[in-house]
């Protein structure tokens, strides 16, 4: 298989290691070692595109190829060397991903991107200074693209932060019920159904034009950073197939949900599930350091009720995962999703306890970097 990959690829050297990568929920990864002539070696990322979940992945690279190409123009215009842009390998005749077909005759899509030297990225990290990068890192991100023009972005996966949709789906599946497992989850449901009236805030504002579009990542996991090993500054953001039009709302509360909580997303011990302030603080001080000069005052009072929507989100696709049979995530075993959704629902009842505390830290932040000292009101 791999051998038929790398035939449609101007690679130089012979493959001499290859060794797959677990992380992430959604694409297959590899990381291959080519050692050439004279000794040296290069590594490369492989990845197989889920077509599943991207069911159009000439679009999807086209995304990838606009928006990198544009992030190093801007780096370069600001003279920033210290980071670096995800740079995907060509095939022989141009493209930027190839397939092959596989035995039962469907075509498989795969791409290769240069692999990051030097870098690390973590699935938790409890370092203050790598969670402020991290935040850094992605607030950069939406800098420099703000000037990008949305409409050469393809909507990769539809409404995929529509969470008065993802809530609709779940409601939906849960009557149908394929594999009769609605029964065993009532309490969750319930949990899910009392909030339903905050799933459309941000929605809403959007659909009002009371908040802006803008160019956003819609998946900001900490593993989607690659970090300095050197240093604990941040090298370069990755996994850009979700790249689309959207509300910096999802990128930020995502991050937070990500990076502050004291438990990784799959913990079954809930009493380890919460929110760490320090790293809350530490993302948000990151982001903002980039952002706030650029954001709408609409947007930042949004800002900690976000973090509890995208939470409630995660768990409402957890949890319909579950009830439809797992089909979206990859799984380790029969209940995994149902404990992700768990964990996640423990996350949402520790940030309903924090929500002014961190609202409160919110504007403390943004007023230290907004700089220019005038509120932006958003004009329709
Ligand atoms: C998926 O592929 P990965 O692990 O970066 C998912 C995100 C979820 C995340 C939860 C395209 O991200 O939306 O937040 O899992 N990506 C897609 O761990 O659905
Ligand atoms: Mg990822």
């Amino acid at each position: 298989m791999i051998e038929q990959i790398l035939e449609k690829y101007h690679i130089e050297g012979k493959l001499t290691d290859i060794k797959k990568n677990n992380s992430g929920n959604i694409n297959k990864t590899y990381v291959a070692t080519f050692t050439r002539e004279d000794g040296t070696t290069k590594k490369y990322l492989i990845q197989k595109i889920n077509t599943n979940v991207f069911t159009e992945p000439y679009r999807l690279m086209k995304n990838i190829e606009g928006v990198t190409t544009y992030l190093k123009k801007q780096m370069k215009k600001e003279e920033d060397k210290s980071h670096q842009v995800l740079e995907v390998v060509k095939t022989k005749d141009g493209k930027l991903l190839c397939y092959i077909t596989n035995e039962t005759d469907t075509r498989e899509y795969y791409r290769i991107y240069e692999y990051i030297e030097n870098a690390v990225s973590y699935d938790q990290s409890i370092d203050r200074e790598i969670v402020y990068n991290t935040g850094k890192a992605f607030g950069n991100f939406q800098r420099l693209l703000a000037g990008y023009p949305m409409n050469r972005l393809e909507e990769t996966i539809k409404d995929f932060h529509n969470t008065p949709e993802r809530y609709k789906n779940l409601m939906y599946d849960i009557k149908v019920d394929p594999f009769g497992r609605t029964m065993s989850v009532t309490k969750e449901i319930v949990f899910i159904l009392m909030r339903e009236d905050i799933y459309s805030l941000i929605m809403d504002d959007l659909k009002n034009n009371e908040i802006p579009l803008r160019v956003t990542h819609n998946d900001t996991k900490v593993n989607n950073v690659m970090m300095n090993k050197k240093n604990s500054d941040y090298l370069a953001v990755i996994d850009l197939d979700t790249v689309m039009p959207g509300s910096m709302l999802f990128d930020y509360g995502d991050g937070i949900r990500s990076t502050s909580s004291t438990a990784s997303e799959d913990e079954t011990d809930l009493s380890k599930v919460s929110i760490n302030m320090d790293l809350f603080e530490a993302y948000t001080d990151g982001y903002l350091s980039e952002m706030a000069p650029l954001l709408e005052y609409e947007e930042v009072s949004l800002m900690a009720e976000s973090i509890r929507i995208i939470t409630l989100e995660l768990a409402i696709r957890f949890l319909d995962d579950y009830i439809k049979g797992d089909t979206y995530f990859k799984t380790n075993y029969e209940t995994h999703n149902l404990d992700r959704a768990r964990n996640q629902i423990a996350l949402v009842k520790d940030i309903e306890t924090k929500l002014d505390i961190m609202q409160a830290f919110i504007m403390q932040s943004y007023e230290k970097y907004r700089k220019n000292g005038k509120t932006r009101i958003f004009k329709k």
